[in-house]
């Protein structure tokens, strides 16, 4: 009997690895990108310990990706009102320490195409320029139709095709994704000198703005600020070399201490987009198709989790597969469904909870005046002291 053939849908970073898990598994994955090659859009990925977790589970993958290991937090205050040192964190270290699997932070142009690379020596097979428009099932199958006119038919389908899902799109009907009021605008500069923190990233608050900076190995690091601001369009492009020098210019992070202020000084690249994301679905999937990652629950990005929730999401749906179908057979509609619908049992309510915290930590990071920031930066000291407080910071 031939392998059930599975239509994966987007070649982010979270379709590939979900290929490679099926192929293990004795299916017949075949992955499918809109764009005609990996983009190298974006900045980088912190993928924690949940999401090394997972990926620790395909041999080779987290050293072909490679990364730095971050092992403490540090936060600081940049109000003039109350500038310093507000606390530091060992969670990340201890949560390796506890479980074998450490955050690292990579370059996510650099960790797509390690991906994509590691998929293809695997044998998973990946359409490029297959842009998803329409879906079609019955009882034994799913039929997708491309843009480009290809119509492929296979036994179930899965889409991570992201914040804009057109497969989400096919099953749920159009729904605008949310602004969340703030704007995240980054870049990659040489780790400055006066950084205090040279392996360890830092918080660093403002009253109405925010910093995070994160060491990337090979003495860059990546920082983002985030603020509130009119809708942005999201997109992960980089705006351009007037923008940039205005940006230089004009923005208050320029005379941020602690090296803040370098760091946006000397980047060559900013990238700026407004960060979006959804109401919960009650359901991701319908029939035979699934959504996974972004196309089921996009997060703003406040807490870190997006792409670490899409592993948790394709390491439960793997459980849940080899027990409702151990021998990789054509698995029938009724099996699929209960796969899929146990996946959103435990999934959803997760998802939808740090969905919720990552506001929450935009809307602190972001906050307004001198009191209100003073009442933050008092909260912040006590979660310095308080590991439960700390692990919200992270999301896990
Ligand atoms: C270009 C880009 C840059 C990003 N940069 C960052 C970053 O710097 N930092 C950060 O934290 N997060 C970033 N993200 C978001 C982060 O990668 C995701 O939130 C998360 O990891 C979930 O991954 P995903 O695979 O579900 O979705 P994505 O990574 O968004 O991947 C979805 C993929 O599906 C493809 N696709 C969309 N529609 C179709 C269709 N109709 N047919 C076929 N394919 C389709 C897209 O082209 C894309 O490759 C970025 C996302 C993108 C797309
Ligand atoms: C940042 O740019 C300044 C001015 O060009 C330069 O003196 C400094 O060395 C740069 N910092 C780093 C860490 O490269
Ligand atoms: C990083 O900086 C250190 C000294 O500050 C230097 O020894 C090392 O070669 C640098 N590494 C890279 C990759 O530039
Ligand atoms: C795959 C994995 O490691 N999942 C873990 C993520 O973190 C939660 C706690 O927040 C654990 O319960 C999961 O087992």
């Amino acid at each position: 009997m031939s392998p059930a053939r599975v239509g994966v849908i987007g070649a982010g970073i979270v379709g590939p690895v979900l290929s490679i898990f099926l192929k293990q598994k004795g299916y017949d994955p075949i992955l499918y990108e809109r764009l005609d090659a990996p983009s190298d859009a974006g900045l980088g990925i912190a993928l924690q310990s949940n999401g090394t977790a997972v990926l620790a589970k395909i041999p080779g993958l987290l050293d072909a990706i490679g990364g730095q290991i971050l092992n403490n937090i540090y936060f600081y205050s940049v109000l003039p009102e109350d500038t310093g040192l507000l606390g530091a964190s060992e969670h990340p270290r201890r949560l390796r320490e506890a479980t074998g699997h450490p955050l690292m932070a990579v370059r996510r142009p650099l960790m797509h195409a390690r991906i994509i690379d590691f998929a293809r020596q695997l044998g998973v097979p990946i359409e490029f320029g297959h842009n998803l428009e329409a879906l079609e099932q019955n009882d034994d199958g799913v039929t997708v139709t491309f843009a480009n006119g290809v119509k492929e038919t296979f036994s179930f389908v899965v889409g991570c095709d992201g914040l804009h899902s057109k497969t989400r799109a096919c099953l749920f009907g159009d729904m605008p994704a949310e602004y969340t009021g703030v704007t995240y605008c980054g870049g990659i500069s040489p780790t400055p000198d006066l950084w205090e923190c040279k392996k360890d990233p830092a918080d660093l608050y403002g009253n109405g703005a925010y910093m995070i900076a994160i060491p990337m190995g090979d003495n860059i690091t990546l920082w983002a600020v985030v603020q509130r601001e009119p809708e942005a369009k999201e997109q992960w492009r980089a705006i351009d070399a007037a923008g940039v020098e205005e940006f230089k210019k004009n923005s208050p992070f320029v005379g941020w201490p602690y090296g803040a202020g370098e760091l946006v000084k000397n980047s060559t690249k900013i990238v700026k987009y407004g960060i979006y994301d959804r109401p919960e679905l009650k359901a991701w999937h319908q029939g035979r198709v699934l959504l996974v990652g972004d196309a089921a629950h996009p997060t703003s990005p406040h807490t870190a989790q997006g792409a670490n929730q899409a592993y948790e999401d394709i390491d439960l749906l793997m459980e849940l597969l080899k027990k409702h179908n151990p021998s990789a057979e054509l698995p029938s509609t009724p099996m699929l469904e209960a796969v899929f619908t146990e996946l959103e049992r435990t999934r959803i309510p997760r998802t939808s909870d740090l969905v919720r915290k990552a506001r929450a930590q935009g809307e602190m990071r972001t906050v307004v005046g001198v009191e209100a920031c003073m009442r933050r930066n008092a909260a912040i000291r006590d979660m310095c002291s308080d590991p439960e407080k700390i692990r919200a910071r992270f999301g896990a």
